[in-house]
């Protein structure tokens, strides 16, 4: 799909960055043929099955926006990618969501087993927190300073209060009547807090003002609720090919959804509100924040 914005070849610029990420990842893991082989093929079979790399994106393009410099942004743009991976990896086994199929492949547990698939999800953590711990000889206190702050951020949401806390709210409101504004509480935990890092944290790493670094807070804080009332969209309105995951699961599972609770076309009317949200919190970063803008857009119209 396009992302359509104003001069900027937003579509172009994402495919651009989304070319730079993969070789940043690529650079940042052992090859496949590492000591213990097994366990790289599985993280690489993960991480390079095809994602759509919003996350690391939204750090680039958050870092740009304020002036960061592509080097200071990449090992973040690379950890939160290695971290996203992890989560889905560990979502889909047996003890937890139990599935299939991902980014359109067998899931890793049914290609190398639950055992190596658990140990992949955890080398990828680790080693997104190892890349940003590695910084160069010669950095300036400043510069060190912005990516220990940064690597809090990502800590954070990773954590109790953030992706994990929300997956045990996740797992604990499974076939029980939650309202809307848990289901939100749980959203924001679970989906929305990574996302919130990657555009504060790359903030924080472009050197962001206090007061840009509250613009794009509230942009974070619209996009991180929209991508989740859009998954729960597509959740029950796309097929399985498209989505590259089993599509229905949220219905089968009796979960409650923006859709279950407020019904199709309210939750596409609350995705498209959230998007307005986010835009207008650019609104004061002028053409600067033109692909962070085309970033929401993409992330309300997507259609996997
Ligand atoms: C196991 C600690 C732990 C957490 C799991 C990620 C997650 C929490 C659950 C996955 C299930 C899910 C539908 C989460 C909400 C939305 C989400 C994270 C969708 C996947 O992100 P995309 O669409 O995926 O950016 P790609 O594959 O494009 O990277």
């Amino acid at each position: 799909m396009t992302a359509a914005a104003g001069s900027l070849d937003a579509t172009a610029a994402m495919e651009a960055l989304r070319v730079a990420v993969d070789e940043a990842l690529d650079q940042a893991l052992p090859p496949e043929s590492a000591w213990p082989a097994t366990l790289h093929r599985a993280v690489r079979y993960s991480l390079f099955a095809g994602g759509k790399r919003i996350r690391p994106v939204l750090v680039l393009a958050a870092g740009e926006a304020v002036g960061g410099r592509r080097e200071d942004l990449m090992p973040l743009a690379c950890a939160v990618e290695m971290v996203h991976t992890y989560s889905l990896v560990h979502d889909d086994l047996p003890a937890m969501d139990d599935d299939d199929l991902r980014r359109g492949k067998p899931t890793s547990h049914k290609v190398f087993g639950e055992a190596i698939a658990i140990l992949a999800g955890d080398a990828l953590l680790t080693r997104a927190f190892h890349l940003l711990a590695e910084v160069p000889e010669g950095w300036d206190a400043g510069r060190v300073r912005r990516r220990v702050r940064a690597t809090a951020l990502l800590g954070e949401a990773c954590g109790t209060t953030g992706l994990i806390g929300g997956q045990v709210m996740d797992l604990e409101s499974e076939g029980r009547a939650i309202g809307a504004p848990d289901l939100e509480c749980l959203h924001r935990a679970k989906t929305g807090a990574l996302l919130s890092a990657c555009v504060r944290g790359g903030a924080v790493l472009g050197g962001a003002r206090e007061e840009e670094l509250d613009q794009l807070s509230r942009y974070a804080s619209a996009i991180g609720l929209a991508f989740q009332v859009v998954d729960d969209v597509l959740d029950a309105t796309e097929d399985a090919a498209h989505l590259g995951k089993t599509a229905g699961k949220d219905e089968a599972a009796q979960k409650a959804t923006y859709v279950s609770l407020h019904g199709l076309e309210r939750a596409r009317g609350m995705a498209a509100s959230l998007r307005q949200d986010a835009l207008d919190a650019l609104a004061p970063l002028g053409p600067r924040g033109e692909l962070l803008g085309a970033i929401a857009r993409l992330i309300v119209d997507r259609h996997s």
